[in-house]
């Protein structure tokens, strides 16, 4: 009885709820899946502890740098709405930046936090080889019907028009295996309150749960991966994100979000008051969220870490602050992702066509590291392709080398952070953070 009376609330007051925008409905889609699936917020807390405690276990062990590939959707019913390649590209370099603290504005973060940052370093390459072994950008391109996958999901608990987008006979794109792509959907999710289109929600992303395993039958179900409103896509977006309140200052931070929910964490908050925490224990809880705005001054619940209790987060990505004030994971994020990676989303890192991440380690040698127009790459094993990819995953070249040792010239490059990936011959492959100055 409660959500068909917020419905009504929000259809008469309709000029407040234009001001209001959801930066997020990964809890409600929570709630949704579990409405259909009994039994699925049990799921994801287990994959959650037991991620946790994979993390507690192996806090000594040196992780490797994740490689994700990812496969952006952009399902467009009008120009604007299909996103240039500069979009995309923006979007996986902020990806790249922040999951790897090379954002410049972490120098913002409040030094209360020093003793609980962390950096996950993890990489998102967009996908260079598809399902079927094809070569791919890594971008697919649907023209919808479909004007708007959006709904009053956020208040009617009903997640089905949304999930639409996921789905080609639905008039959006059917992911590709997602225990093998970080599938991404970009598209229109505005509402039409009272004859006027507004943009209610910015996105959502499934938790790590065994979604593509779940029992058939369970349809409309949620498929996994990150939804993102167009508008909130990269922070070189040339259209305007206005829930009625005047412009939204974007920085791609909603797929930063999202990207963390995907991974396992929770709103920062924990999604309640201060009995509510988010099962992090370096992250301070808070009572609420933030009110998209950057308030430095509150602090909401007590909490003792590392014997101190630190303000409210706002610096936090997995808060509802402004995109202006996020740049931060904690370690425990940090590690939580991390357990996630080597265990419920195992595939993605280590089992993926791109097979990006180092596997059975051997030994090489790169330098120098920064380096200028040259670097060597050097190893006991014979070294059979190194690829060097750029901040925005794209490949932008791969050599093949056949030998223990190659010399490769780097005039033509910017300066900036390349990643190199290395190849040996019995296909063991190895990655590196490549800075050119
Ligand atoms: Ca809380
Ligand atoms: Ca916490
Ligand atoms: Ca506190
Ligand atoms: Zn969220």
């Amino acid at each position: 009885m409660k959500l068909p009376l917020l419905l009504a609330i929000c259809l008469i007051a309709s000029s407040t709820f234009a001001q209001t925008i959801h930066k997020c409905a990964s809890y409600e889609a929570i709630q949704y899946q579990e409405s259909i699936t009994p039994g699925f917020i049990n799921q994801v807390n287990s994959v959650f502890n037991a991620s946790k405690a994979y993390s507690v276990n192996n806090s000594e062990k040196s992780n490797p740098i994740y490689n994700i590939p990812v496969v952006v959707h952009i399902v467009y019913n009008s120009p604007e709405q299909n996103l240039a390649d500069s979009v995309i590209y923006n979007q996986l370099e902020i990806l790249n930046k922040d999951y790897n603290r090379l954002n410049a504005d972490t120098v913002n973060m409040r030094s209360d936090f020093d003793i609980v940052k962390g950096n996950p370093q993890i990489n998102f390459t967009l996908a260079q080889i598809d399902e079927n072994g094809a070569p791919t950008t890594g971008i697919t391109r649907t023209s919808t019907a479909t004007t708007s996958f959006g709904s009053f999901a956020f208040f009617t608990g009903d997640f089905s028009d949304l999930e639409k987008v996921k789905s080609t006979v639905d008039g959006g794109h059917d992911p590709w295996d997602q225990s093998r792509y970080l599938n991404i959907w970009v598209c229109n999710m505005s509402i039409n309150i009272l004859g006027q289109e507004t943009t209610a929600l910015l996105g959502y992303a499934t938790p790590p749960a065994g979604l593509p395993n779940w029992p058939v039958g369970s349809v409309p179900n949620l498929n996994d991966g990150v939804v993102i409103q167009f508008q909130a896509f990269g922070s070189n977006n040339p259209n305007i994100l206005d829930a009625g309140n005047g412009p939204i200052n974007v920085k791609g931070r909603t797929a930063i979000h999202e990207v963390g929910h995907y991974l396992g964490l929770r709103h920062i908050w924990g999604d309640g008051d201060c009995n509510e925490q988010d099962g992090i224990d370096d992250t301070p809880n808070a009572d609420a969220q933030s009110n998209q705005d950057c308030d430095f001054i509150k602090n909401t619940c007590i909490d003792n870490i590392q014997g101190v209790d630190l303000p409210d987060m706002v610096e936090n990505y997995m808060d509802y602050s402004e995109e202006t004030c996020q740049n931060s994971f904690t370690q425990g994020q940090v590690d939580l992702m991390h357990g996630v990676l080597e265990n419920e989303r195992y595939n993605l890192v280590y089992n993926n066509p791109a097979g990006l991440t180092e596997i059975n380690a051997f030994e090489f040698n790169l330098y120098p590291n920064p380096a200028s127009n040259k670097f060597t790459v050097k190893s006991m094993e014979k070294i059979e392709r190194i690829q060097l990819i750029s901040i925005t995953g794209q490949t932008l070249r791969t050599i093949d080398v056949n030998s223990t040792s190659a010399i490769i010239n780097t005039d033509d490059l910017t300066t900036g952070l390349y990643y190199i990936i290395i190849a040996s011959e019995n296909q063991q492959t190895m990655s590196e953070s490549l800075v050119i100055h």
